[in-house]
């Protein structure tokens, strides 16, 4: 079989890409170690305190050791629950030192939200039934504003929140 000169390039240029992507995928895979996401982690979100990390005593922000801090949020329409403070206020705002390791989990209790601290790459979605975990390394200082990207209804703009990342 003759096979014309630019089709035997266009061959080569096709095998030759499909082996180059099964290698990224491969190297993405088995060396880097992403994979999708899965064995989800569920919850009841009729009774989300039976779970130790959402009862309200442990809402909002912890220090685990040095530079490690867990934030543990609550989602309802149309609020973050981020625990109170020591005068029984409500928490809006949450301090944390640069350069720390911060381990967000949330839950909802009716619809679906979303978590989003703009400005850094912290950005979940929150779906009843299911716990969202995200932990990440505040590198940059400043105030973000925590935000809820997914329409849950009329009081949607109302959920918001700040993170402040200090020197
Ligand atoms: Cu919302």
């Amino acid at each position: 079989m003759h096979l014309h000169k630019y089709e035997k390039i266009w061959l080569i240029f096709g095998l030759g890409s499909l082996i180059l992507f099964l290698a990224i995928i491969g190297f993405a895979a088995f060396y880097k170690g992403t994979h999708p996401q899965s064995h989800i982690e569920t919850i009841d979100p009729q009774n989300i305190e039976a779970n130790e990390n959402f009862k309200p005593e442990n809402l909002g922000l912890t220090k685990v050791e040095e530079g490690k801090y867990v934030v543990n949020i609550v989602a309802s329409a149309f609020n973050y629950d981020l625990g109170i403070d020591e005068k029984g206020k409500r928490v809006n705002k949450i301090r944390i030192p640069k350069g720390s390791k911060v381990l967000f989990q949330i839950t909802t209790k009716d619809v679906v939200h979303g978590f989003n601290v703009a400005g850094t790459n912290v950005n979940m979605m929150v779906e009843p039934g299911h716990i969202s975990r995200y932990e990440t390394t505040l590198k940059n200082t400043g105030e973000f504003t925590i935000v809820c990207n997914e329409y849950c209804g009329l009081g949607h703009h109302l959920m918001f929140g700040t993170v402040e990342v200090y020197e």
